[in-house]
This record gives C-alpha cells, structure tokens and sequence, in this order.
C-alpha cells in the first residue's frame, strides 16, 4: 500500500522579495518530497503566500501602492522562482484565493458556533514584525527580541479563542509524541512555554484600524488575526473538508518551519486544529538561521543574501547541494560565499565530479564507451565497495527520514571516497597494459557505483542527478527502492564521457587582505599597541573543524612526519610533523582541531589537505589541540 507524504512550507509574506533564508526551507521541502516520490510515496508539497495583516497594509502605504498590488508583485516573484530552483510544489497558495478565505470563514463560524470564539478586550505589547502580541517574557527590553523594534501597546474590543483551554491536551500530546516537535531542542522550548498559563488567542482586528484581512462571518466590522488566517491554508491547500485527497494526506502532514516562527505553528495551530476537531499535524520540523557574516540577514545591515545570484554563479544542483550539506538542520548556520566555494570544489568539483568524469572517460578509452561485463575476479577491494554501497542505500534513507539531512550527504560522499580509493588502489591504468578481464570489472564495479551514487543524490541535485545516469547508460526509472541490488546496469549500455560536471572555481578574491592598511590598521600596528589584530571577518575566513583520525601511518624516510587520514565531514589526507611526539597507533579515534581550507601542500612526494592544532608542551615534545567533550566530527570550531 502507497504511502502518504504531505509537506508544507511557512506561507512567505509578500511585503518582500525572497530571500536565501525562504529558499532554504523551499530547497528543503523540495528535497523530502523528491525523496518520497523516489521511495514510490505519493506526495503533496504546498508553499505559497500570505498576503494580509498589517505588515503587508504598512509596508504598501510606505511604498504608495495598494495591499493587492504588492501581494500580487511580490507573490509573483516567489512563484517565479521555484522553478528556477528546481522546485516542484504540488500547489502554490496565496491567502487571497477564493477557496482559502471561503475555508477560513467556514471554520471561524464553525469554532464560533461551538463557543470557542468569545468577544472581549485585550490589551498587551504588539510586534507587527512578527504579526503578534508577544508576552513579557518574551519581551527584551521593552523590544520584540527578534525584530528589535520597540513594541507599541495595542488595547481594543476584539474575538478570541480560546486556546488555553487546549493547553493540558497539548502538553500530554507533546509528551506523548516525542516527534511530534523535533529537533528535541524545540520540542523543549515549547513544553518550557506550555508550562505557564498561554492565554486566549486575539484572532481579530477592528475595521476601524485594518481592512486588509478576511471579514469575519458573524461580525463584519471585523477582520480575522493574520496568524489565525495563515496556518489555515495547509487545510486549504489540500481541499479541506471534503477534498479527494484530504483524510489521506492530512493523517500524514508535516510542517516545515524556521525557528521565528516556532509558536505560532507549536502551539496556535495544534490547539486550532483541536477546536476544529480534526488530529494534529505529524511533525513540526524546525529549522535554524541563516546568519551571514554572524549577523542576521536583514535589509538595514545590507547583508540580504539573493539567492538567483548564487544559483546563476554556480548553478542549482551546487546551490542545493550547498543549502541541504552545510546547515545541521535545527542549527543556526553562517552563509559565506567562500564557504560555498570550498564546499563547491571540495565535494562537487573534485570528489563527485572527479570520480565521475576518470571512470567515464576510462570506459570510452579502454573499451570505447561499451559498459563491459565484468569477467575478471572479484576481490575484496569490490566486495568492501559493494558492501559500502550497499550500507550506505540504508543509512541515506534512515538519515533522509529522520531529517538528518547533512548526515545523508555524508554518507552518500563516504561511497564517493570508497570508489574514489578504489580507482587509486585498483590502478585500471597499469590492468590496461595487462589484465583486461580485471579490468572490465574494476570500470564495472566503477560505473555502477556511479549509477548508485547519482540515484541517491538525486532529491538535492536532479539535474546533476539525471545527467550523471544518463552519461552511464541508465535508461530505467530512478527509484529508491530497488536501486540495489549491485550490479544493475547491464553491460553492453554506451557509457559517454563526462566532460566537467563541476568545474572548479576559483577563490573569491579577498579585496580585504590586499588593500592598503587602513588609518586604524596602522594605529594598531604602533609600538606598544596590540600589533596583530585581526578582523573577525579575517578570522571568520579560517575554517577549523573538528576531525577524527581514521588512520594514520608513518611517511617512509621521515621521523617526523605522520600521513593521517581524518574524517572532517568529508575525509582528508594530512601530513603531519607530530611524528615525534605522537605514534601512529595512539592517533586512531583521536578528536582534534583541523584548519580545513588551506590550499593543499605537498610534503615527502604526499598531498597534505589540511592542518591539524597543535602546540608545545611545558615538558617538550607537542600536544594536539583536543576537545574536552566529545565533540561532532565535522562541526566548525568557533
Ligand atoms: O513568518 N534562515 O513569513 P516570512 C533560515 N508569513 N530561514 C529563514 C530565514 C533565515 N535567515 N529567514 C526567513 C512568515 N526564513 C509567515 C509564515 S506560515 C502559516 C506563515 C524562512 O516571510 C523560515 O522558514 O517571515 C522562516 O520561518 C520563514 O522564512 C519566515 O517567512
């Protein structure tokens, strides 16, 4: 039997236009809905706009247009840029739409009809960034504490619902369902909220202040709260009530958030969806920041992040790649355009591309572009990648599921590596002088991993995805379930040569570093003041991440230098003059500190990628830079 997949997006607000932080979610909500579709789900994605409140009603006064007028722009120029993105929502809603302001007044009347909407008076701090009334604990400093602004005091008569009533069911919900809010961080966070008193939910303005809304069906002097509006169109969206598809698709809803905006979807909605009468939602899946530079994006500080600039510079398939691999979902991540570049050539360019583009182009020069069938033996080094190939199908599907998405990704360039490694060991240069029957099964070995590899990024790069299966002869459908076993493709399919699927691109040039020293610069350097201070951007441009050494050997003729292999997220190669004071074997499972973008160096005839932290020891001899708790391998150190 089918399963069912319902994934939302946050509704965006149309008093701007998109932004990274929008095409993070977007990306996401795109990638686990191509991953359930590959797992032969059927599935339902709605992203779209909501377009009433009186941030839209402000922002369009302050630009001498009309509410209708911006929402249509900027509604327009989110919908345009899905498909940029390689997008594929199902519906794309806007708070405007007939039906939607239909169910919003079905369900008002409704709520109402049963006495969970009473009217009375209100008054309490209100953020019209974040479109609600924020509580004094919330507040910081007289200022909402995410938009910073001050908060005006709102009194007036108005309808609410009474949500505080749902609160005991929420919290036994809660503590239920340890999934129902994840990561657990935030489930903690609303539980912490849920433990005093929530109040009742304003849910509507006067038109004496705000005509920009949907006319409440008993009282036409009112509009409906923004908030109470918006979070109705994941009903909306798939047809509720009596839609073909709604009981199915709803059973299994998942909301996909950023964490501004965790309230109104952990506790407003459950509690609105239980005066309702209908199940809450499966998941709220919660996500963090974009910061750029480590400061919020925001318009003032100039930092705004346009995302159809990064996708013309480096193409989609990499910006995705980008999104989904460098922000631990639930965590804040920094954007740098640097970032993006090392990440674009150390795992697109050489990695996967690498990979790619050597074993095509030995197929077409061995056995001219003809998969041949292998006839040689079968050693370890085939069965260890298969077994890895066949681990890695099962641990990329665990980790897509439980949303550990960046974890996915690792997994899936564990398999890059192996075959990567595998060219190297199994040398099909030096089996083209002598063994072609060991040869054909090296490159078939090769190219099916290949085949393996571009399925399973398929959801976060579809276009690098298809081309890759079809540079390897894949003619069949792209599917997540039967993707093994190994040894799918049949030989005999033309294989073509890759030309640079990634091709590398170079480092930003750093304006910064090369300019004259500026007035201050030259102050710090007097003698007696501090004469090496650096800027925290210059700092920020160092990438220390924490790695765990695999293996490590000693370099032959050397007593100094160890060649180590550590796991930073991706596996690199250092070499290391710690060899006196270190060996080999008390290495293995260690934690340290790696620079991770220094350009590599060669040391004894070997390739060194990174540097690891050490320093000297009162007694003589070095210490490693180590961690006093284990740490995540791969997390930046700050
Ligand atoms: O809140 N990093 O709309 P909105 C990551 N209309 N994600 C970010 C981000 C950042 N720096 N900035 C924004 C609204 N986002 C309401 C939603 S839903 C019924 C109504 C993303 O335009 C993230 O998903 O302010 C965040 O929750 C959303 O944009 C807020 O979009």
């Amino acid at each position: 039997m089918s399963r069912y997949f319902y994934v939302t997006t946050p509704i965006y607000y149309v008093n701007a236009k998109p932004h990274l932080g929008h095409v993070y979610t977007t990306v996401i909500a795109d990638v686990l809905a191509r991953f359930h579709k590959l797992s032969g789900d059927v599935v339902f994605f709605l992203t779209g706009t909501d377009e009433h409140g009186d941030k839209i009603m402000e922002t369009a006064r302050s630009l001498g247009t009309t509410p209708r007028e911006l929402a249509d722009e900027n509604s327009q120029r989110f919908r345009d840029l899905w498909p940029l993105l390689e997008v594929r929502h199902d519906r794309f809603i806007r708070t405007t739409e007939p039906d939607h302001v239909q169910t919003v007044q079905r369900i008002l009347q409704e709520v109402y009809d049963r006495g969970d909407i009473y009217f009375g008076e209100y008054g309490g701090y209100y953020c019209t960034g974040c479109e609600r009334f924020m509580t004094e604990t919330e507040m910081e400093d007289g200022a909402c504490p995410i938009h910073k602004r001050p908060l005006s005091f709102v009194q007036e008569k108005n309808y609410f619902f009474r949500m505080e009533k749902y609160r005991p069911w929420l919290v036994e919900h809660i503590q239920a369902n340890p999934d129902f809010i994840r990561p657990e961080r935030y489930r903690n966070e609303v539980l912490g909220m849920l433990r005093e008193p929530i109040d009742d939910l304003c849910i509507s303005r006067p038109k004496s202040r705000l005509t920009w809304g949907i006319e409440l069906p008993f009282d036409r002097d009112y509009v409906c709260y923004v908030w109470f509006d918006a979070l109705i169109n994941y009903l909306t969206g798939i047809g509720y009530p009596d839609g073909a598809g709604f009981d199915p698709l709803w059973k299994e809803a998942q909301h996909l958030v950023g964490k501004d905006i965790l309230k109104p979807h952990a506790v407003y909605w459950p509690t609105m969806l239980k005066a309702i009468g209908l199940e809450p939602y499966r998941h709220l899946n919660v996500h963090g920041f974009w910061n750029v530079d480590a400061a919020k994006m925001s318009k003032s500080l100039g930092n705004v992040v346009d995302p159809l600039d990064l996708k013309d510079k480096y193409g989609v398939d990499a910006f995705r790649y980008f999104l989904v691999r460098d922000m631990v979902f639930g965590l804040d991540a920094n954007f740098s355009e640097e970032a993006l570049i090392e990440r674009y050539n150390a795992d697109l360019a050489n990695d996967l591309g690498n990979l790619v583009s050597r074993s095509t182009k030995m197929v077409t020069r061995y056995f001219d572009g003809v998969l041949p069938a292998p006839s040689g033996d079968t050693t370890d080094m085939e069965r260890e990648l298969v077994d890895r190939a066949s681990v890695v199908v099962g641990e990329f599907k665990e980790r897509m599921e439980a949303l550990e998405l960046h974890t996915a990704l690792i997994s899936v360039w564990s398999l890059i590596s192996a075959a990567n490694r595998y060219v190297d060991r199994a040398s099909p240069w030096e089996l083209a002088k002598k063994d072609r029957a060991r040869l054909s099964t090296v490159m078939y070995h090769l190219v099916e991993t290949i085949r393996i590899v571009a399925v399973l990024i398929n959801p976060v790069m579809p276009l690098a995805s298809r081309k890759i299966l079809d540079l390897v002869g894949w003619t069949g459908e792209v599917s997540l379930n039967d993707v093994l076993p190994f040894g799918k493709l049949t030989p005999g399919v033309s294989v073509s040569p890759a030309e640079a699927l990634f091709p590398r691109v170079e480092r930003l040039a750093k304006a910064a570093c090369d300019a004259a020293p500026t007035k201050q610069q030259k102050e710090e350097k007097r003698p007696g003041g501090p004469s090496n201070l650096v800027d925290i951007s210059r700092f920020g441009e160092i990438e220390i991440r924490v790695g765990r050494v695999l293996e490590a050997s000693r370099v032959e003729k050397s007593d100094k230098l160890l060649a180590l292999t550590v796991d930073v997220g991706r596996r690199i190669r250092i070499v290391a003059g710690i060899g006196t004071s270190y060996t080999p074997e008390e290495l293995a499972g260690k934690h340290i500190a790696v620079v991770t973008n220094l350009k590599p160096a060669t040391l004894m005839g070997l390739k060194s990628e990174g540097m690891l932290l050490a320093t000297d020891c009162e007694e003589g001899g070095l210490a490693l830079v180590g961690f006093d708790r284990t740490p995540k391998v791969g997390a930046k150190v700050r």
